[in-house]
């Protein structure tokens, strides 16, 4: 459901954070834990100020995942299988959280990008962590 155009626009907008993986993964998972508390449950064996190492480290981790992800997005069901599995099965993440980290790392995005992340990047944005998401939740079912 993502144009070839849109895919286009997500695959570049994130190979221009993987740069700064680690300050956009780290204020997006700062932004999740201050605006959905209950999310922090899953962390509470991290040091989750967002300055912290292991919140640089492990927003880089997820921002490399997503880039990684965006260069290939119709193959997105079988690169995403070993974090389905993690998330499922090993971590036992509500999916309901996958849209709330979704949405922080949206407003990342905009904080970062300004006027670059206009609507239209908006928007493929969402589709695209949207179907990002479902397929992190995909195991669940
Ligand atoms: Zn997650 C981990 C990605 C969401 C929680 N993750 C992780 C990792 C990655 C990721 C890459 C690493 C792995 C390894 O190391 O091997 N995630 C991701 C993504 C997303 C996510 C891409 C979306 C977008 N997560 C999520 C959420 C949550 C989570 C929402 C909650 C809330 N994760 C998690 C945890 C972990 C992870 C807890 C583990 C950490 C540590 O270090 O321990």
């Amino acid at each position: 459901m993502l144009s070839t155009e849109e895919k286009e626009l997500i695959a570049h907008i994130w190979e221009k954070m993987i740069p700064v993986a680690s300050e956009i993964g780290s204020e997006s998972l700062h932004r999740m834990m201050t605006t959905f508390p209950g999310t922090k449950t899953y962390f509470s064996h991290l040091d989750i100020r967002p300055e912290s190492l292991q919140m640089q480290s492990h927003g880089k981790k997820i921002v490399l995942a997503i880039a990684e992800c965006s260069k290939d997005i119709s193959s997105m069901m079988v690169t995403l299988e070993p974090l389905q599995a993690l998330h499922a099965y090993k971590l036992k993440i509500d999916p309901g959280n996958f849209k709330l980290l979704s949405h922080c790392l949206i407003v990342t995005l905009a904080a970062h990008m300004g006027s670059e992340f206009d609507p239209v990047a908006h928007a493929a944005m969402d589709k695209f962590l949207s179907a990002f998401a479902a397929v992190l939740a995909e195991k669940y079912r």
